[in-house]
């Protein structure tokens, strides 16, 4: 894919009358000058990658007091996962010492992670949660 990408596109300036002559001769049909001119004076470059937003895990640790019914529910409540999944990963938690709720944009899992502790701070438990870069 041949991706124009304007924030990186490189302003180039004047490049009619006035502009400077790049070293080693005058510009030619094919050079980098005339180019830039035929593009409106504005540098292009392509990438054949494409950026992909970072995406973060949302982990939640386990811990001695937090109900696992709690953990469960919140699973459900605020990560969308239906009653097994959610089960089968707070067992998962409970095992292992902790375990991935759900995976998001950075804002949306720095908002989860606040929801998460608000929660559990309300009914006076432990329950943290966690972000890491997936
Ligand atoms: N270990 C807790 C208990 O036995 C349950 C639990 C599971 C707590 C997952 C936190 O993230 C957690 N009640």
């Amino acid at each position: 894919m041949v991706r124009r990408m304007s924030s990186d596109a490189i302003q180039c300036g004047a490049s009619g009358s006035g502009a400077q002559q790049p070293p080693g001769g005058p510009a030619g049909p094919n050079s980098p000058t005339d180019q830039r001119e035929r593009e409106g004076g504005v540098a292009t470059r392509t990438r054949s990658t494409t950026a992909r937003p970072q995406r973060y895990k949302v982990l939640l640790y386990n811990d001695d007091y937090t109900p696992m019914e709690f953990v469960v529910a919140l699973l459900e409540q605020l990560f969308g996962k239906s009653p097994a999944a959610a089960t089968q990963i707070m067992l998962a938690i409970h095992r292992t010492g902790l375990g991935v709720a759900g995976v998001f944009l950075l804002e949306i899992a720095e908002t989860k992670v606040a929801a998460v502790h608000t929660a559990a701070e309300k009914r006076g438990y432990p329950l943290r949660a966690g972000l890491e870069k997936e």
